[in-house]
């Protein structure tokens, strides 16, 4: 022992690191890297980073490794402070994960730009020390999937990816690793109760393949403050319908007019309390607190959130809370305003999303632009949006209910598409009277919004296991 250390203060005196070197600050036999490119698109990717210490016990931990081409370019990292200096980043641990013992591992990530080639990076070193364990993951970036590929997806979207957590800005499944949610949304549970039975649940998990149900209980409306023990219980059997067929529930307050959710406040906190403490052990249970704020600043928002995410976190401390965020859900654009007032000034609270919606036929270039730029900086889950216009009605918009779509693929961001019911409006996936039957599977029951989504939604998940 004692002559191994003798010749790590050696080491440590070569690599310039005496004034650090204590026996806890260097890892000694190295490091192993196991890195993985999670997502490419055009002129972007997004890279997971697992760390392993295989030296001695180290206090706090700092990976440098080299981008090997010059167009490669750090945009955003987490769980780490990252930063970039000519073409070597450099990533230096958080309070929460700065020490590792012998064995132990961490997992970062980032997003990044390139201009030419992609290739991996080299020269990873953990503490000064190069990490020759096995430099493992993906060999070479993958940016067209074949589709076609089995994936490990033989399990449902729950039994693959268990409890869910936010990680950087990505939504990350049990592995620790990014995934995509794709999924539908009810109407009104008020009006179209009739729509959320055994055959359509059926056909959402089973024919459209899907990974999510939003359940969306009005508060408003003829909806919750009429009935709250009946909307509970209502809002109760659906979550249980999702988790028989391994579907993510995502339980939806509703709120619209009026736009301010602090005028629910009272009764979001009487109804997280309560399906809270009931759905606490489940995992497949997502929160959404404020469907569509408007006409409301965004600190009056955050300090509803932060009064309504205690009351859930005190029952179900794991699960993952989205916020929705100043005019209607667009990150403050239709208000004139922009997320960066959100970036300025977060919720207080860990493992939350923020809610973005659009409806294809409305929204387009600048609130596409608005959503990439903060995905960059903010966990986003699009829990609402519609192919048509922000009336739920009028003419489908394809190009742009395509753009959006294969953007939100790019960046992995999850979507629920209003709706799952046969609602006379074109945003609707069924035709009228559907739901007065039991065929919710042959395609002369869905409209040309419901074609096109469950034409999105089945192609293969291939969540990452390991
Ligand atoms: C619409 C329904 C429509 C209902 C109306 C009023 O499609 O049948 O009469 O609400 O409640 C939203 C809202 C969502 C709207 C939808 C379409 O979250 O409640 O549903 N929309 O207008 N935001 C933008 C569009």
């Amino acid at each position: 022992m004692k002559r191994l250390l003798a010749l790590l203060a050696t080491c440590a005196t070569v690599l310039g690191l005496t004034a650090l070197f204590s026996p806890q600050a260097v890892a000694a036999a190295g490091c192993k890297v196991d890195y993985t490119f999670a997502s490419q698109w055009q002129g972007g990717f997004q890279a997971g980073v697992k760390i392993t210490n295989l030296g001695g016990p180290v206090s706090a931990w700092t990976l440098a490794f080299t981008m090997p081409d010059a167009g490669q370019k750090l945009v955003q990292g987490w769980n780490a402070t990252w930063t970039q200096s000519g073409s070597t980043v450099t990533a230096a641990g958080l309070d929460w994960n700065r020490a590792l013992a012998t064995g132990a591992s961490v997992d970062v990530g980032f997003t990044g730009s390139f201009t030419g080639a992609n290739p991996k990076p080299a020269a990873f070193a953990l503490n000064g020390v190069a990490c020759t364990g096995s430099i493992g993951g993906d060999p070479t970036p993958d940016p067209t999937p074949d589709p076609t590929t089995p994936g490990p997806t033989t399990g449902t979207p729950v039994g693959i990816n268990g409890q869910v957590h936010v990680c950087g800005v990505n939504l990350c499944n049990q592995y620790n690793r990014p995934i995509q949610l794709r999924g539908m949304s009810t109407h009104g549970i008020q009006w179209f109760s009739a729509c959320y039975n055994d055959a359509s649940m059926d056909a959402l998990a089973q024919d459209w393949k899907a990974d999510l149900l939003r359940v969306a209980m009005y508060v408003q409306e003829e909806g919750y403050e009429t009935d709250p023990a009946g909307f509970t219980s209502r809002v109760n059997s659906i979550v249980d319908m999702a988790e028989a067929r391994g579907l993510y529930a995502m339980i939806d307050f509703h709120t619209l007019t009026p736009g301010d959710p602090n005028y629910n406040l009272a009764r979001a906190k009487t109804f997280f309390a309560s399906v809270a403490a009931r759905n606490a052990d489940k995992k497949n249970v997502i929160y959404e607190i404020a469907n569509e704020p408007n006409g409301v600043s965004w600190a009056a928002i955050k300090s509803y959130a932060e009064q309504v995410i205690p009351v859930i976190r005190a029952a179900d401390p794991d699960a993952v809370v989205v916020v929705g965020t100043r005019g209607w859900s667009s990150l403050g654009v239709s208000d004139g305003s922009s997320e960066s007032e959100i970036v300025n000034s977060p919720v207080n609270a860990a493992n939350i999303m923020y809610a973005f919606h659009f409806y294809a036929a409305s929204h387009k270039d600048n609130y596409r632009a608005a959503l990439s730029r903060a995905a960059a900086r903010l966990p986003m889950f699009v829990t609402e949006f519609g192919t048509v216009s922000a009336t739920g009605g009028g003419a489908l918009d394809r190009t742009s209910t395509t753009a959006w779509l294969d953007l939100l693929d790019q960046l992995k961001i999850g979507y629920a598409n209003w709706t799952y019911s046969d609602a006379p409006e074109s945003s609707a996936a069924f035709q009228p009277g559907t739901c007065d039957g039991t065929d919710y599977s042959s395609s002369g029951v869905l409209t040309e919004s419901g074609t096109l989504l469950k034409s999105r939604i089945s192609t293969s998940d291939n969540f990452p296991t390991s």
